[in-house]
């Protein structure tokens, strides 16, 4: 059938990954398509008794081949991973299309791009950074020198989610990995494939055994918790639900271990009367429905200025019922598929909930028909409302989809202190063509990142990560080699 998206060639049987060899297991699930409910691969899941071999093939490769590297050595084989992956490049792309239903186009140029990217990027940033270096003279006329060394942490865990596979995974492994340590990775069971794919790339660039293992599985009683229950874990970098890290630090607290948590967000964007009419209302749509709204960036919620409001819902309800829902190789579509059926039925939840809260429906609320197998798929429409009250549950819980609020504001005040009433603190985004309101504006909202008249433009020196309930720590550029060492201060008499 023309259009039809072709399913991935090599991926039948998803092992694990551990000590340098594939490992089978006897328990398996389905890995199903979110396209059209047609299974794809029967994952192979991991118990407590493989994460421990796991782990103990990373203590080992700590202490031997990796802990013995150079930081020029280390940075080598990961350009050498990255190598393989652009080689492999169109198989990412197949592995990353075929677990989430996102459009082929994204897969190429977000996903497996910053798949290659994030791999490079920390290899060269690990190579040239540098520590602290101090002269003292103290009270007593002693003189001091003092400079700073960074060590490996240990065996970091890795846990991901499924709505940006490859991306999360190398976002961690290129730190954690240039900086020393070693990696057990589980990425979520609803995407198993392309880090089954990463760990061909890291045993086909010949990194030693046990540098980087994979587990499949789950998370409370599965592959997931016996992670965070290995005592030979030393720290753990997690990226996910609120609820769960939540649950993870609980987890780890006895162990006292090193955590860096990348959690849920309930993302506000302002559109000022000033910004740039047009730009803004194509930003916003691509901030509330790239990836289908499964962004932990998205703008679930947009303040817009009064006089431009009713002119900005209608526009933004024309460009929003121009998006393409389809195939991921349709030309020119726009929106895949949600990630499953189980997430589906979260998603129309709220919109039901939202007409029982109040809202009017500008456009969407439902689901598409296409009169072909896509209709066993996971496909939503784009949702927009107007007209919730600030409490209600539609405004102040994580939908996760392709959703957003759209309500008028006043006063620059009045925008911020809503925009800012949220248990949530990732992303904030400004549209607006006044600079000093720009400025103003940014740094008085209450999230980790703030984009002016973009959003989700990425440069990965800076620092990335949320406030609140939506994370814990930094990442990326210094603040990733910071997390991923542990810093040691030596004090030299002279
Ligand atoms: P999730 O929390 O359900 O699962 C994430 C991972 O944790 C999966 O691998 C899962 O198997 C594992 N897990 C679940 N319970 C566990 C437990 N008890 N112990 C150990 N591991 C466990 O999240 P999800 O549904 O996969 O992802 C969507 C969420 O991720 C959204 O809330 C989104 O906002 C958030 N997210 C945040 C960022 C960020 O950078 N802040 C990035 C991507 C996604
Ligand atoms: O771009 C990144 O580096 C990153 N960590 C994005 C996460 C997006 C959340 O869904």
């Amino acid at each position: 059938m023309p259009g039809r998206f072709a399913l991935p060639p090599t991926l039948g049987s998803l092992r694990n990954y551990v000590d340098g060899e594939f490992v089978s297991t006897d328990k398996r699930f389905d890995n199903v398509s979110p396209l059209d409910g047609r299974v794809l691969a029967q994952v192979h899941e991991a118990d407590a008794a493989l994460v421990d071999r796991a782990v103990q093939a990373a203590r080992k490769a700590l202490a031997g081949p990796w802990g013995g590297m150079s930081v020029d050595e280390r940075a080598a084989m990961m350009h050498r991973v990255a190598d393989v992956i652009e080689r492999r490049f169109d198989e990412f792309v197949a592995a990353e299309v075929g677990d989430t239903g996102r459009p082929v186009e994204q897969a190429k140029k977000l996903d497996v791009f910053r798949g290659i990217l994030n791999l490079r990027t920390f290899a060269d940033l690990g190579k040239n950074a540098h520590g602290d270096y101090f002269e003292t003279r103290t009270a007593g006329g002693d003189n001091l020198m003092n400079y700073t060394v960074r060590k490996p942490l240990g065996v970091v865990a890795s846990i991901s989610p499924w709505n940006l596979p490859l991306l999360s995974m190398t976002w961690k492994a290129g730190p954690a990995l240039i900086c020393g340590n070693t990696m057990v990775v589980k990425p979520s069971e609803e995407t198993p494939s392309s880090a089954t794919l990463l760990a061909e790339a890291f045993h086909e660039a010949g990194v030693p055994p046990g540098v980087f293992n994979l587990v499949h599985g789950f998370g409370a009683n599965s592959a997931g918790e016996a992670m965070t229950k290995n005592p030979g874990i030393d720290a753990i970098t997690f990226t996910g639900e609120s609820r769960t890290g939540s649950t993870i630090m609980k987890a780890v607290a006895d162990g006292m271990k090193e955590v860096s948590f990348e959690l849920g967000g309930k993302n506000a964007a302002i559109v000022f009367a000033d910004c740039d009419f047009d730009a803004a209302v194509d930003g916003v749509v691509r901030s509330s429905f790239t990836n289908t709204g499964q962004v932990c960036l998205c703008s679930e919620r947009v303040y817009v200025e009064r006089p431009i409001f009713e002119r900005f819902v209608a526009e933004m309800k024309k460009r929003t019922e121009k998006l393409k829902i389809g195939w991921p190789d349709d030309p020119g579509v726009d929106m895949g598929s949600l990630i499953s059926h189980k997430h589906r039925a979260k998603v129309l939840s709220y919109y039901k909930l939202a007409l029982e809260e109040g809202a009017t429906l500008v456009t969407g609320g439902g689901v598409p028909t296409f009169g072909d197998e896509r209709d066993n798929g996971a496909f939503i429409q784009p949702t927009i409302w107007t007209g919730l009250s600030d409490d209600a549950r539609c405004v102040r819980e994580e939908v996760f989809g392709p959703v957003c609020h759209i309500t008028p504001f006043d006063t620059e005040e009045e925008a911020l202190r809503r925009a800012n009433d949220s248990v949530y603190g990732l992303a904030g985004t400004i549209w607006t063509t006044n600079l000093s309101r720009a400025h103003r504006v940014a740094r008085r909202f209450h999230t980790g990142i703030v984009w002016v008249n973009t959003w989700y433009l990425r440069d990965l020196r800076t620092p990335f990560g949320g406030t609140k309930l939506s994370g814990l720590g930094r990442e990326g550029g210094r603040y990733s080699l910071d997390f991923y060492s542990e810093t040691t201060n030596i004090c030299i008499k002279l």
